[in-house]
């Protein structure tokens, strides 16, 4: 049986991938190369000094450790400028709903995110109230797809693996639950989600007896 249910952020309840975009490209364009959307894609899911790496590995650049700290920091800057003005609007289709169905219904919910500014978005989006257990990037030291944000989550709730499901946009996120001995729901593709026990282009229509399916 199902008793508890883990989400990830950006991607499955809000989409701030578009701010972690504006924010990069920002940042490459000072560093004098280009980041389009499709560069972008490899830097979901993945934490904030991985992606900077993967930035300028595709811009061709190299810089030492202390000069990295600094970028990372004025591209958070930037982010956080950009997700201060998130409003609940910015939920994306069919998560709160399906966030409320689960609570009439006695499932546990549990935030499992790689993002250090996760309260500021739950906050800003009224998403707070509803979690019984939060795991972010202030809490966990080993990124996706290693399963500790998910594992935590589930020890948080005082939930067995087995009796959870992940709901994550990355493949390294469907990675990390399957470590983590959870079933798992993809939301995106299935040309890059197919290791997810269900794929779903969105939670828009997603029921509870469906998930009691799984
Ligand atoms: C999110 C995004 C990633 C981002 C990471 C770290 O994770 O998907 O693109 O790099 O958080 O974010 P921050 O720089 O805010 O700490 P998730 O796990 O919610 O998809
Ligand atoms: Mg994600």
């Amino acid at each position: 049986s199902i008793t508890a249910c883990l989400f990830d952020l950006d991607g499955v309840l809000v989409d701030t991938a578009k701010y972690h975009y504006i924010a990069w490209k920002r940042l490459a364009n000072e560093l004098g190369f280009d980041f389009t959307e499709q560069d972008n894609e490899r830097l979901k899911g993945v934490s904030r000094m991985a992606s900077l790496n993967i930035l300028l590995e595709i811009g061709g650049v190299t810089l030492d450790e202390i000069t990295k700290m600094a970028l990372a920091e004025k591209k958070n800057a930037w982010y956080v400028e950009y997700i201060s003005n998130m409003d609940k609007s910015e939920i994306l289709p069919g998560a709160l709903e399906f966030i409320q169905a689960l609570k009439e219904r006695g499932i546990k919910v549990a935030l499992g995110s790689a993002s250090k500014n996760a309260m500021l978005i739950l906050n800003n989006t009224g998403l707070t109230p509803y979690f019984d257990a939060i795991i972010d990037g202030t809490k966990t030291s080993q990124a996706k797809p290693d399963p500790e944000v998910f594992t935590l989550g589930a020890r948080e709730l005082g939930t067995e693996p087995e009796a959870c499901v992940v709901f994550e946009d990355a493949e390294a996120g469907i990675e990390a639950a399957t470590r983590a001995g959870m079933r798992s729901v993809g939301i995106g593709s299935s040309e890059t989600l197919g290791q997810a026990n269900l794929v779903l282009p969105s939670l828009e229509g997603f029921t509870v007896d469906r998930l009691l399916e799984l």
